[in-house]
């Protein structure tokens, strides 16, 4: 324990923060990583490029290939992030030895060394569903199609990802969080926006009908404001999704880059949370037009991390990472990313939340002001770094140099 270290906890004590409990408390929130910015959401499934209105730019050598090379890469980035993690699979990342096998006909088997290997390190697994680069979505239309044999084809994948949720959470002994996004939409003006939804809900419906042990996995939608050719119309808009998972019992997926520029998804967390049992978040980051830019501990990533721990929801929402980039090496940008969120976590658990409540109701909104712009400068850097220590992990940016052996050793080969 450094002297900075004991200082710094010091100065948390007098304005009436228990750093020991922020430690304790962030323990407890994992964060589930993204397998698809190891290898840019292509998945082992084919050649075929990506599609359903994502995009990822760049070139960094040495993107993951195989499973085998996406655990390496995973094993090498968790030992650089404090604290638990899980890791959030795509249907497209199953292994299937070479054998071409369908997607509505996915089983737990073909994910059944991503689940051994997350046995191993205690690890819980997410998932989703995949309905997006692949012959059957190239009308740009998936559940919502007007083609009766494309929607059922993509209910039965929905269906067989649920049953693959469910084994992870039954082998894992922690419930795997599956999660649907459609890039379902319209480039251009459509002139019904009703009959989609209403065969989205008619699909979703026949997805969620198959009984699923909630223990071991349930179910979020997400939403999505537009993506590249689909700006005019998106068939699961946020009111479409709020109302279905509303009334069907499901969870919401909020992503943090799928709303207008200047919507944050933290004035959501807390509304939504009055009605839900349960969240989801994509923590991401918008830039422009495109939402999945790398997480950096900015003011929307602060103003997030608040909104899930203050009033202690930390166990209600289920924090997930969502964001590809391929100009920088992948696995900085998993760590950058991760580090971030957890740091933003600790954070707001470094605030003296109660305290500022009762200011805030008394009326005292001189005082909230003044706190709010004191805990600005209050000494997080030693905090984060004990944190980082505890757990084994580079306290500061050294993390970079492990990446550039790990980039000359293991990445450079590929
Ligand atoms: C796309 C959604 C979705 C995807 C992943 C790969 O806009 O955010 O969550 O990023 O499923
Ligand atoms: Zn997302």
């Amino acid at each position: 324990m450094s002297n900075v270290f004991e200082c710094a906890r010091n100065a948390y004590q007098a304005i009436g923060v228990d750093v020991e409990q922020a430690f304790a408390r962030l323990d407890a929130i994992p964060v589930s990583v993204q397998c698809w910015q190891a290898d840019d959401v292509a998945g082992f499934e084919s050649s075929a490029g990506l599609d359903g209105g994502i995009a990822v730019t760049g070139n960094y050598p040495g993107r993951a290939r195989n499973g085998d090379e996406l655990r390496a890469d995973f094993d090498f980035a968790r030992k650089m992030i404090p604290g638990a993690l899980r890791l959030n699979l795509h249907a497209i990342y199953a292994e299937t030895n070479g054998r071409k096998v369908e997607r509505d006909e996915l089983q737990p088997e073909h994910f059944s060394r991503f689940a051994d290997w997350a046995a191993e390190r205690g690890m819980g697994l997410d998932f989703n569903p995949t309905y997006f680069s692949h012959p059957m979505a190239a009308t740009g239309f998936t559940l919502s199609s007007p083609d009766a044999a494309v929607r059922d084809f993509w209910v039965r994948h929905g269906i067989a990802c649920r049953k693959i949720g469910e084994a992870f959470g039954k082998q894992l002994g922690k419930c795997c969080i599956t999660n649907f996004w459609i890039p379902d939409g319209y480039k251009d003006t459509p002139v019904d926006r009703v009959a989609p939804r209403e065969r989205l809900i008619e699909s979703l419906d026949r997805i969620f009908a198959v009984d699923i042990d909630r223990n071991c996995d349930r179910d979020a939608v997400e939403c999505k404001l537009f993506g590249i050719g689909s700006e005019s119309y998106v068939t699961g808009s946020h009111e479409f999704y709020m109302n279905y998972a509303l009334s069907r019992k499901q969870m919401v997926c909020l992503d943090a880059g799928h709303f207008h520029p200047t919507e944050t998804i933290a004035d959501k967390i807390g509304s939504l949370l009055l009605f839900f049992p349960e969240l989801l978040l994509h923590v991401s980051r918008g830039v422009r037009w495109d939402s999945d830019h790398v997480v950096v501990l900015n003011d929307d990533l602060k103003a997030i991390a608040r909104e899930v721990v203050r009033g202690g929801c930390e166990d209600r929402v289920h924090v997930g990472l969502d964001y590809f980039d391929a100009s920088i090496n992948r696995l900085a940008a998993w760590i950058i990313g991760a580090r971030s969120m957890k740091a933003a976590l600790l954070m707001a658990l470094l605030e003296p939340a109660a305290a500022m409540a009762a200011d805030e109701t008394a009326g005292d909104y001189t005082a909230r002001l003044a706190m709010q712009e004191e805990l600005k400068m209050m000494p997080f850097g030693a905090i984060w770094a004990e944190y980082c220590r505890r757990h084994d992990t580079p306290e500061d940016i050294a993390w970079l140099k492990e990446v550039r052996t790990y980039e000359k050793e293991v990445l450079a080969n590929r």
